[in-house]
């Protein structure tokens, strides 16, 4: 039979049957052979040992299409990046650390702000800066079901992370769209509060329409220090119809001369938002001393 990891935990691996099974899996002999490490999101092959327990034996890992390392995670088709409208407000440079780091990863982003119920004022100007930047931006409120069947639409057929800081409503969609998944909710406060982070482990959770999604904890920080200073440019999507454009070969799009990414800022083409956080980031990996 073919299925999917939705969860790895002490050795044991849960392999949904792609319908309403999910069968409590061995590894057998792949560690060995094949020297490969079973990941959450790993299509697999498996003989079921019990039907009635519902337990088999993983026998071949189908190719994987990608592989993320943070969350560690398989196959993933795309990122919904969420923050919240407000409560917590959005920290754009922490958005913008998450969007390279997908970007670093190749995994195509949605991002959407939910709590629109508590704040729609900020609407045109968070989708005007990332729609010019290239990316698709969504607005949604849990609470009052505003916007999610759309978003819901958009994860059909396809294996979505949920990436985002904590307390802006991930574990709450996640429940929406699939209540048997029983998600911890919380204020951040509350959070703090238990002491204890409410996501523990990865998981792929099963809508439904070949659908499957998982939930992170949430990030109050992102390092991107892997990537080097002069190539950050390559990981703002808006910057790509300047390649090759501005006046010295090598432009790092910060005090040099004749520099197209700049004039793209002055003319409204790029966000001046955007374009500050690369330069923030830009200094910052400067700084960093690598050896
Ligand atoms: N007002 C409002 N509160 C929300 C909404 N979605 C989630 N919340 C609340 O925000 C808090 C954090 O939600 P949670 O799902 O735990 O966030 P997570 O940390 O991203 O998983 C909880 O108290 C939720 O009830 C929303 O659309 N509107
Ligand atoms: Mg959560
Ligand atoms: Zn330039």
């Amino acid at each position: 039979m073919q299925g999917k990891i939705i969860k790895g935990i002490a050795g044991f691996y849960y392999v949904h049957d792609g319908h309403s099974r999910i069968y409590e899996c061995k590894a057998k002999g792949i560690f060995r052979n094949k020297k490969i490490k079973p990941l959450v999101g790993d299509d697999v092959m498996f003989d079921v040992i019990s039907d009635e327990e519902q337990t088999g034996n993983i026998t071949d890992i189908l190719p994987r299409n990608n592989e993320l390392i943070r969350p560690a995670v398989s196959n993933i088709d795309q990122a919904l990046i969420i923050f919240a409208a407000k409560d917590p407000e959005p920290n754009l440079n922490l958005l913008d650390r998450f969007l390279i780091m997908m970007e670093y990863q190749q995994v195509p982003c949605t991002i959407c702000f939910n709590k629109l119920d508590l704040e729609d004022k900020d609407q045109e100007r968070l989708a005007g800066i990332y729609g010019k930047a290239g990316y698709a931006v969504r607005f949604m409120s849990v609470t009052n079901s505003m916007g999610t069947d759309e978003l819901r639409a958009l994860l059909e057929g396809k294996t979505t992370v949920l990436a985002g800081p904590s307390g802006v409503g991930k574990s709450s969609f996640l429940n929406l769209l699939c209540p048997l998944a029983e998600m911890e909710t919380g204020s951040v406060s509350e959070k703090i509060r238990r002491g204890r982070h409410t996501t523990r482990h990865s998981e792929l959770f099963y809508i439904g329409n070949g659908s499957y999604v998982m939930d992170t904890p949430g990030f109050s920080s992102m390092d991107i220090n892997m990537i080097l200073a002069d190539d950050l440019q390559y990981y703002f999507p808006e910057f790509t119809p300047m390649e090759g454009e501005c006046r010295f070969i090598g432009c790092a799009h910060m005090e040099e001369p004749g520099c197209a990414v700049k004039q793209a800022v002055e003319s409204g083409a790029v966000s001046r938002e955007r374009y500050e956080t690369y330069r923030g980031f830009y200094r910052e990996l400067k700084n960093i001393k690598r050896y």
